[in-house]
């Protein structure tokens, strides 16, 4: 407490990005219109026991429709950019060759009304939502995918580059491939380590491959990114053992994304944890690393949580989770209180992410992508409110540590907050709810929360409180 009454605000620098985001699968609903095809996220939960409460992309948030009001929203917020994604099966419907021009003008629409409203848009190429029909062909196991994402990039960046800047490969390969092929909790449900290491190298070749595909043909002004998700890694003891098993997590986990696309190599420690896989070697090509080390102009951050890491009693034990390969460690239990997904909260592992990263990647301006949280009881009242103090102490605390970062001079360039509304929350389905956004998703209404207002002043002072 400050006795001489309230703290002055903690400011941003000028021109600081605030943004709000979202993805496709998540938000749009109409699944099967317009052509669009089907994608892994569609048949996966449709499979009973895959998604809790049996929830699909029906209804979502009507946002196919609805797009309107959502940015009207976004426009009561106040925010400047918004970071959203393409559906692959909407604009290939099998994934490679034919385009439906439907889905293309789906993305017309929605970019022209965000340009209009004067919000930058930021597309993401891939959050997930691969077509089935690739996923048939043996989806991000099998090289081929590769040049088919080349293509699609190019379709996509070709019809939508005359007027959007931004552009972003993918979000989270960590996701698509080790949840999506190794423990097997996302799309397609694959559970196979080694297949979960192929997968992430063809999306980092993907990526870098399709970042140079798109700059062949951009204009000078367009900016290229990857976006990663980080968990910052926690250790209570400070001896050789616990460090020692923390780099085996963060080298999993954050350094073999990292190390391809900024330094065209794979990590040998990395390597070495993982080679009795024997996944990785066989995959790699000649001439793959350079590829995947196209520049980019920033890179995408998303934070939700710490990770609280203990060496095994057994170095060769395999650690349960979604490390592929990872032995001789023990993920420790988060410590409360947690979020509604049993997350730890914890906005200095933010902070300390953000003054790693800048010390791994001189020079690279980075942005927050995502950052956010969900807790039970969002309920709206009579008067139209929905309460959320944790969720609003959660964005001030992290906002807080975006700007110790930038303080320290971390090129932080923006924050965009996870999510603009209550969405299709993966496998936990519709019940944990990460919006700024009220939905009710029986009638589509949508109400702010405390938390949307509390961003939209932080975004109009371009501040946050004190704490
Ligand atoms: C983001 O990913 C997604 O981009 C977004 O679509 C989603 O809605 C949002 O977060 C909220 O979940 O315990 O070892 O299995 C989340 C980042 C990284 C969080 C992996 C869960 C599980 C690691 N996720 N983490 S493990």
């Amino acid at each position: 407490a400050d006795p001489a009454g309230a703290r002055k605000p903690l400011a941003f620098p000028p021109g600081f990005v605030w943004g709000t985001a979202t993805s496709s699968f998540q938000i749009e609903g109409a699944t099967t219109v317009d052509g669009r095809g089907p994608s892994i996220w569609d048949t996966f939960s449709a499979t009973p026991g895959k998604v809790d409460g049996g929830d699909t992309g029906e209804p979502a948030c009507e946002h196919y429709t609805r797009y309107p009001e959502d940015i009207a929203i976004m426009r009561r917020l106040g925010v400047a950019a918004y970071r959203f994604s393409l559906s692959w099966p909407r604009i290939q419907p099998t994934g490679a060759g034919a385009v439906e021009p439907r889905g293309l003008a789906f993305y017309d629409r929605l970019v022209d009304a965000l340009l209009e409203a004067g919000i930058e848009p930021m597309v993401t190429l891939y959050h997930w939502d691969l077509p089935q029909a690739s996923q048939d062909r043996g989806g991000w196991v099998n090289r081929d995918i590769v040049d088919e994402f080349v293509d699609y990039a190019r379709i996509a960046h070709a019809h939508l580059g005359d007027r959007v800047k931004q552009w972003t490969t993918f979000n989270e390969p960590f996701c698509a491939a080790y949840l999506g092929y190794g423990n097997g909790i996302h799309a397609p449900g694959i559970v196979d380590p080694a297949s979960a290491l192929k997968a992430a190298h063809h999306l980092l070749l993907a990526h870098g491959r399709a970042v140079t595909a798109m700059r062949a043909q951009a204009r000078p002004e367009q900016e290229f990114s990857l976006v990663l998700n980080f968990s910052t890694p926690r250790i209570a003891v400070q001896d050789q053992a616990h460090r020692e098993a923390a780099r085996k997590v963060e080298g999993i986990g954050h350094r073999l994304f990292l190390e391809p696309v900024l330094r065209g190599r794979y990590p040998a420690d990395v390597l070495a944890d993982v080679a009795h896989l024997d996944a990785l070697e066989p995959v790699i090509k000649d001439g793959d690393l350079a590829e995947i080390a196209a520049p980019i102009d920033w890179l995408g951050v998303n934070y939700y949580n710490p990770t609280r890491i203990a060496p095994a009693a057994d170095p060769l034990v395999e650690t349960p989770g979604a490390l592929p390969g990872l032995r001789g460690v023990e993920i420790l239990p988060a410590e409360g209180p947690l979020t509604h997904t049993g997350w730890e909260q914890e906005a200095d592992g933010l902070a300390d992410l953000l003054r790693w990263l800048a010390a791994q990647a001189p020079g690279l301006p980075l942005l927050v992508t995502e950052n956010g949280s969900a807790f039970p009881g969002d309920e709206v009242t009579p008067e139209g409110r929905v309460h959320d103090p944790e969720r609003t102490a959660y964005l001030l605390a992290h906002l807080r540590a975006v700007r110790a970062a930038i303080q320290d001079g971390v090129d932080v360039r923006g924050y965009l907050a996870w999510s603009l509304l209550d969405n299709f929350e993966w496998a936990f389905g519709y019940d944990k709810r990460f919006g700024l956004v009220h939905v009710d998703f029986a009638t589509q209404q949508r109400t702010l929360k405390d938390s949307a207002l509390a961003y939209a002043q932080v975004v109009a002072g371009n501040a946050v409180p004190a704490e």
